[in-house]
This record gives C-alpha cells, sequence and structure tokens, in this order.
C-alpha cells in the first residue's frame, strides 16, 4: 500500500456505502494489463453488451463486459491476489481473510451509448454477509462524460434486496426475488444523495455489495475501461439465489456456509 488506510476511510465506507482512495495503487499494477484487456476483448472472453440494450447496430462503439479473467491471465490475477488492493479490502471491511468472487472487465467504448443500469452487486451473487464489496480500479480517466460511476449513498443500509437487472436495462433478471430497482437517474428522491468522482488511473473506489449504483453512457471520445474486483469477508457466507446462474460445484448442501475454495479461492488468511 501507498499509505495505510485511515478510519475517517473506513467510516466512510461503512457509512455511505463507498469511498474513493485517490492514487493509492501504484500504477505499475495497471501497465501488464493494457495487453490482457486487448487479449480478453478479442479472444471473445468479453461479451458486447448493446445487443442486450437492444442496440442491434453492428456500428455502435461497444460495451465490453467479461468475467473471471484472473484464471487466465497473470496481470489480472496479480491485481487481485497480490497488490495493495488486498490489503486496502482487509482493512476497509475490517476483515481477517479475505476470498475472491470473481472479477470483472467492463469497457465502455467512446461513443458506447449504453447506460449501466442501477443495482446493487449483491443480487447478482449467491453471497451473503455484510463483509462484502466491490472495488473499482479506472484503467482511463474517468468521468461523469465517459462513464464514471455513481452511486447512492448510504442505500447499502436501507435493508432492501433488489432484483438484478439486465445492467444495461432495466429489466429484472427473470425467476429472481427482491424488489425491483427504482427509477433512480433523475429522480428528486434520490438526487441529494447521488455521488461520483473524476478519477485517474492510480485511484480507485470500493463500494459496499448493497450499494445502489449505475454509470452513464460513454458520451466522449475517449475510452473508459475499468476493472471490478469483487470480495468476500469474514462473515460471507453461500446464499442460494433463485434465478442466478450457479458456478461449477456451488450446490444446495452449501447453501448458509462459509464461502471459500475451490468456489471462492483464498486471497488474504489471517496467518498470512
Ligand atoms: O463499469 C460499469 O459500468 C459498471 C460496473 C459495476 O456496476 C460494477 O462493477 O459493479
Amino acid at each position: 500500500m501507498t499509505r495505510p488506510i485511515t478510519e475517517a476511510e473506513v467510516t466512510s465506507f461503512w457509512s455511505e456505502g463507498v469511498v474513493v482512495l485517490r492514487g493509492i495503487l501504484p500504477t505499475n499494477w495497471l501497465a501488464g494489463l493494457d495487453e490482457a484487456v486487448e487479449h480478453a476483448i478479442g479472444s471473445g472472453e468479453t461479451a458486447n453488451l448493446g445487443p442486450i440494450a437492444g442496440d442491434s447496430s453492428t456500428s455502435s462503439p461497444g460495451f465490453y463486459a467479461g468475467v473471471d479473467h484472473w484464471k487466465t491471465s497473470t496481470a489480472f490475477s496479480a491485481l487481485a491476489f497480490d497488490s495493495p488492493v488486498v490489503p486496502i479490502v482487509a482493512s476497509l471491511l475490517r476483515s481477517r481473510h479475505l476470498w475472491l468472487w470473481e472479477d470483472s472487465l467492463l469497457v465502455k467504448e467512446p461513443g458506447a451509448p449504453f447506460e449501466t443500469k442501477f443495482h446493487s452487486d449483491d443480487g447478482y451473487f449467491h453471497v451473503s454477509g455484510e463483509q462484502v464489496c466491490t472495488v473499482w480500479i479506472p484503467l482511463d480517466p474517468a468521468g461523469p462524460h465517459n462513464g464514471a460511476l455513481r452511486w447512492v449513498r448510504g442505500s447499502h443500509n436501507e435493508g432492501v434486496s433488489y432484483r438484478p437487472n439486465l445492467f444495461v436495462t432495466d429489466e429484472p433478471l427473470p425467476h429472481t426475488v427482491g424488489s425491483v430497482v427504482p427509477e433512480v437517474e433523475g429522480s428528486p428522491e434520490f438526487a441529494d444523495r447521488m455521488v461520483s468522482y473524476d478519477l485517474e488511473p492510480g485511484d480507485i473506489t470500493v463500494h459496499h455489495a448493497r450499494t445502489l449504483h449505475g454509470a452513464p453512457a460513454n458520451a466522449s471520445t475517449s475510452r473508459r475501461r475499468a476493472v471490478s474486483i469483487r470480495y468476500c469477508g469474514d462473515d460471507a457466507r453461500y446464499c442460494i439465489k433463485p434465478g442466478l446462474s450457479v458456478r461449477e460445484g456451488l450446490d444446495a448442501s452449501l447453501d448458509g456456509h462459509p464461502v471459500g475454495p475451490p468456489i471462492c479461492p483464498a486471497v488474504l488468511s489471517a496467518t498470512s
């Protein structure tokens, strides 16, 4: 870590549901990702979400998304398992252990007209617990013009489980349970709780798995590449949720059990 996490930052994560940490990740951890990102897009490890948003035009700039790149790329794996992101997350979650749920690559090409619709991450994982979060790591400068995330402060503490949506549409995934995400964009109810940050490579944000967030389209001429990494801490348990695809090895017999290998690889153990 370039510096320790402060108590104010830990408090901000838990009270607001999101914290921004500027200049905390030495950018050498990002250097190897340029090639890995192109490989992931070119090799079919990502999908273009445009058609899901109803855009069948092959000429629209894409929104490419993929998961579990740590399994095939040493640069992604090093970021998730060996980089300063690990002690940062342990400090914020106040957790002695960490396990990896997944990493995601999220690339909005210049002009990609697709919003990331508001959602909370916990609806997408078969996990419950307080110590569960997502780290969003920009690989390019990000701001409102090119699709930086926006969060609803405090939404993780409202006791609501939201249904996952199709990410680029508000349509909830079939057979999932919970509340439908309310209209956030432009709603006066949420306006004074919306927060967003202009970010540079080396800055990261960390949000709680229940914090509502979304992102605008990329209306700029610059790319917006980002990696999200989702970690589970000490109190995380498997929680099988209807309507979601189930990863290999995760069956009903594990419902309620603590997360761990081989389904969630260990990132940090209390003795390391
Ligand atoms: O990068 C994006 O547009 C969305 C990212 C996101 O929602 C997430 O990683 O949880």
